[in-house]
């Protein structure tokens, strides 16, 4: 599927929250489900999202992506080989998306066409956190390798996340990783917040993301 690339110039920034408010709205009209995936480079943002789009797709439940980086069009390139729309959003220096740019990249999407909306944003664990986009869920991919005390030291990715996909259990073997001390971590930062263990290399209980998001479908 061709991918669409949208180059950030300055003029894009501005009133964050009320464009991120209009986001929400338009999600709300088209009645499309949307998730932010976040977290660290490389925690497996873009694994767990190609395994969940072909699940989803499956199951009939029509899925579009944008894609954000600094530079590059790897991770669209992946996600175009699953044949659903993705918008590629290079910040061109930025460390995080920004209303402007998901409102930008809806743009280029069918939305009558979508159910479920994914955007990754740029993998980083702090300034994310700080933009609102007007997404539904945030989600926090966290991988074993990163460390169980990354909810303690980025606190803010975890406050604004409903859930986490603690990603890589298959190394678990290989790594000192306190999985209690993980999420006794994620709560102290965040009581409410939903924990999932997955691999995005095995696909181990990506069922359970599948799941999650059925669920929220229901209730939209
Ligand atoms: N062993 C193992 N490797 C994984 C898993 N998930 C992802 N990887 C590997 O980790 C590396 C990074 O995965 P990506 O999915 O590209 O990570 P990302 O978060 O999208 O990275 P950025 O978009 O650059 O921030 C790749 O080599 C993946 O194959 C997993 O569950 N287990
Ligand atoms: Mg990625």
């Amino acid at each position: 599927m061709k991918i669409k690339k949208i180059e950030i110039g300055e003029n894009l920034f501005g009133k964050n929250d009320e464009i991120a408010r209009e986001n929400s709205e338009l999600l709300q009209k088209y009645n499309i489900l949307s998730l932010n995936l976040m977290g660290s480079p490389g925690s497996g943002k873009t694994s767990i999202l190609e395994l969940t789009i072909r699940k989803l797709k499956e199951k009939n439940i029509t899925c579009g992506v944008i894609e954000g980086d600094i530079a590059g069009t790897f991770d669209s390139e992946r996600i175009s080989l699953l044949e659903v729309p993705v918008v590629q959003i290079n910040t061109g220096g930025a460390c995080h998306l920004e209303a402007m740019m998901i409102k930008k990249g809806m743009e280029q999407l069918t939305l009558n066409e979508i159910k479920v909306l994914f955007v990754e944003n740029v993998g980083n664990l702090v300034c994310p956190a700080e933009f609102k986009l007007g997404i539904k869920y945030n989600v926090t991919v966290a991988s074993i390798t990163e460390g169980e005390e990354k909810p303690l030291k980025y606190p803010l990715m975890y406050s604004v996340s409903q859930l986490v996909l603690l990603n890589k259990i298959d190394l678990l073997k290989a790594i000192d990783f306190d999985t209690e001390k993980f999420y006794q971590y994620a709560r102290k930062t965040n009581p409410d917040i939903k924990i999932i263990p997955v691999s995005g290399k095995t696909g181990d209980s990506i069922n359970q993301f599948v799941d999650f998001i059925e669920e929220q479908l229901l209730i939209q």
